[in-house]
C-alpha cells in the first residue's frame, strides 16, 4: 500500500501527551467520557498538535481541561497503545509526563464536562475503578510516577 493512499492517513499511530498531576501522595484522574476508554478514571491530557514540545502540550492539555496551571514538567515514560474496542480503532504512542501544581491552592474545574465527569485527587495507594487500560496495565506492571 502506499504511503499516500487515504486509508493509511486515518489509520495512521498518533501521539498524545498525558500527565501525572501529582500533589502530595495524590495524583489527578478524571471518568473519561469518550468512545474509547468510556466511564474510565484516565488522566489529563490529549493529541500533540503540530510543532508542540512535550511540555507546551502537557500545560495545553492541563489547562484547557482542568483550569490548572502546571510547573516541573518532566518526560517518564511512552507506551504504545492500539485501542480497537471503539467503532473506530485508534492507534497512539502515549508520552506520559509528571509535574506538580504551578500554585498548590488551584482547584480543578471540569472545563470540559461532554469529555468528562469531573477531576479529583486521589491516593496512589487506593485509586479508583476501573482506571483507563493503558493506566491500569502500568500500575500492574508496577510503574510508580512518585519514584520515577
Ligand atoms: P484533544 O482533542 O483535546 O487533543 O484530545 P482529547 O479528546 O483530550 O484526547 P484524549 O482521548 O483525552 O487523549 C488522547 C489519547 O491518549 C486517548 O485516546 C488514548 C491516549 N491515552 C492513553 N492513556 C491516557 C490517559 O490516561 N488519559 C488520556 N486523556 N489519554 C490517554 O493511552
Ligand atoms: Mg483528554
Amino acid at each position: 500500500m502506499s504511503s499516500n493512499d487515504a486509508t493509511d492517513l486515518i489509520l495512521a499511530p498518533k501521539a498524545a501527551v498525558v500527565v501525572f498531576l501529582l500533589k502530595e501522595k495524590k495524583v489527578l484522574l478524571g471518568r473519561r467520557r469518550a468512545a474509547v476508554g468510556d466511564s474510565t478514571f484516565a488522566l489529563p491530557g490529549g493529541n500533540l498538535e503540530f510543532g508542540e514540545n512535550f511540555e507546551e502540550c502537557a500545560a495545553r492539555e492541563v489547562k484547557e481541561e482542568t483550569g490548572l496551571d502546571i510547573a516541573n514538567i518532566e518526560l517518564l515514560t511512552v507506551t504504545n497503545n492500539l485501542f480497537v474496542e471503539g467503532p473506530k480503532p485508534s492507534h497512539y504512542v502515549t508520552i506520559f509526563m509528571r509535574s506538580a501544581l504551578a500554585n498548590p491552592d488551584q482547584v480543578p474545574q471540569n472545563i470540559e464536562p461532554e469529555k468528562c465527569d469531573g477531576w479529583d485527587w486521589y491516593d496512589w495507594d487506593n485509586l479508583p475503578q476501573p482506571l483507563f487500560w493503558p493506566l491500569e496495565k502500568m500500575v500492574n506492571d508496577g510503574f510508580n510516577p512518585f519514584s520515577s
